[in-house]
């Protein structure tokens, strides 16, 4: 490209970090650094994605400077006109978006929505049915490390050892057994669909309420390849809104309406102090993007491209959770295939410019920190543009790291090809940091 043309171009960018740079130099070569780091990898975490730069201009506003400790009409602070109507309208695009009678967009995180949740029901020592970290459940669903765990009784259910699927009978067992009063319906690594009729039907039996953690699978459900929770008669649903629902990085709780007073409470301030506006206003944004047809069209490929995923594996002889999937991740048994954990197996790959998370798969024998497998996940590079086609060069090049145990060469041939597949797929082309 020549001198002009090159001028011309870059005259249509934004310079979005242009004061930082001033200000700033640390930090502005930091994110300038981060945005090339995205640029040039093959981002497969299955709980991340890429924002639009509307989103990003929405979290990056003056919506930061405001205090709003309350709710809308009812703040502790004055000048919060446009904060309500910010907050407003990301209520009624949630509930619109996923049918549900109430909403609450101000939790900072999904485990700050958890928090709120059970604190608005639970007196401390009471118990939680949830599913096992093991078996691909959340910290905030009773890890003994997490304020869950300490508060209160957990007990867990896990998936069968040779299906790999939520054992309902166990569910329907331990509820039985120990009354909980909230049995948590929700993953961080579970690749099949949920049964929320299933999980209605056993609450319903010993009196306690249903909790869905739908923070992986939100864009999911709005597209319609998902159960929706909020429309199953059930009282909690909470979620993350980055994930697929690829929003700014966020929580939400949504729930029947006769629970909003104690779980507005429960949230504000019970748990949390002022909102983040800038971040409701760009889940708001976010939220409007979701209800566009395009939106249903990215899930659907996301789903797709989650499903090639899997088949690839298996024909190259994985062992692949559940035999598929339902859902936007995969989880892959790295170590019975190549006797690799899913440590090392991250860290190749990071070097290789791919990126992904080493994850327990269940029974697993090696220990969390080592583990024998890694969790594969297609939001981001389905938002990047990536279809069928990619996904089946990406799982070969995965094999090559993996059965070559982080051979060097291989590593830095993969890093090649990687970066050859990201040309063609830019990020971001517009957020330019040339001087
Ligand atoms: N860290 C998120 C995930 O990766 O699933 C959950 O909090």
């Amino acid at each position: 490209m020549d001198r002009e043309s090159l001028k011309l171009q870059n005259s249509n960018k934004h310079l979005f970090y242009r004061h930082l740079r001033e200000s700033d130099p640390e930090i502005y070569s930091c994110i300038v650094q981060e945005l090339n780091r995205l640029r040039d990898n093959l981002e497969l975490i299955a709980s991340e994605n890429v924002v639009s730069l509307a989103v990003l201009e929405a979290a990056s506003s003056v919506l930061t400077n405001k205090y709003a400790e309350g709710y809308p009409s009812a703040r502790w602070y004055g000048g919060c006109k446009y904060a309500d109507e910010v907050e407003r309208i990301a209520i009624k695009r949630a509930k619109d978006l996923f049918h549900a009678e109430y909403a609450n967009v101000q939790p900072h995180s999904g485990t700050q929505a958890n928090l709120a949740v059970y604190f608005s029901v639970l007196k401390p020592g009471e118990t939680i049915l949830a599913l096992d970290i093991a078996s691909g459940g959340h910290l905030s669903h009773g890890h003994p490390k997490n304020f869950s765990g300490a508060v209160y009784n957990v007990v867990r259910y896990g998936v069968e050892k040779d299906s790999q699927l939520i054992d309902y009978n166990q569910v329907q067992e331990l509820a039985r057994k120990h009354r909980p009063k909230i049995i948590v319906a929700g993953h961080s690594a579970y690749p099949r669909i949920l049964d929320f009729d299933k999980f209605k039907e056993i609450a319903g039996e010993v009196g306690a309420y249903v909790m869905a953690d739908i923070a992986h699978v939100a864009g999911l459900v709005i597209a319609g390849l998902h159960p929706n929770p909020c429309q199953k008669n059930i009282e909690f649903v909470t979620t993350t809104t980055h994930k697929t629902l690829r929003g700014a990085r966020g929580g939400m709780i949504l729930a029947q309406e006769r629970f909003s007073k104690i779980l507005d409470s429960a949230l504000f301030p019970g748990s949390q102090g002022g909102p983040l506006l800038h971040i409701i206003a760009a889940k708001a944004v976010a939220f409007k993007e979701a209800g566009e047809p395009e939106f249903k069209k990215y899930q659907e490929q996301v789903l797709k491209n989650s499903r090639t995923i899997a088949q690839a594996f298996i024909s190259k002889g994985y062992r692949v959770m559940t035999g598929g999937t339902d859902n936007h991740l995969n989880l892959v048994d790295v170590y019975s295939t190549y006797k690799v954990s899913g440590k090392d197996s991250s860290k190749w790959l990071e070097e290789a410019n791919i990126t992904v998370n080493k994850n327990l798969i269940p029974y697993d024998t090696l220990s969390p920190f080592i583990t024998s497998g890694i969790r594969i996940g297609s939001p981001a590079v389905t938002t990047r543009g990536m279809k069928e086609k990619e996904m089946l060069v990406i799982v070969e090049l995965i094999d090559k790291v993996l059965k070559n145990k982080g051979d060097a060469e291989i590593i830095a041939r993969v890093k090649d090809d990687v970066r050859n597949l990201l040309k063609n797929f830019p990020l971001y082309p517009e957020i330019s940091d040339e001087q």
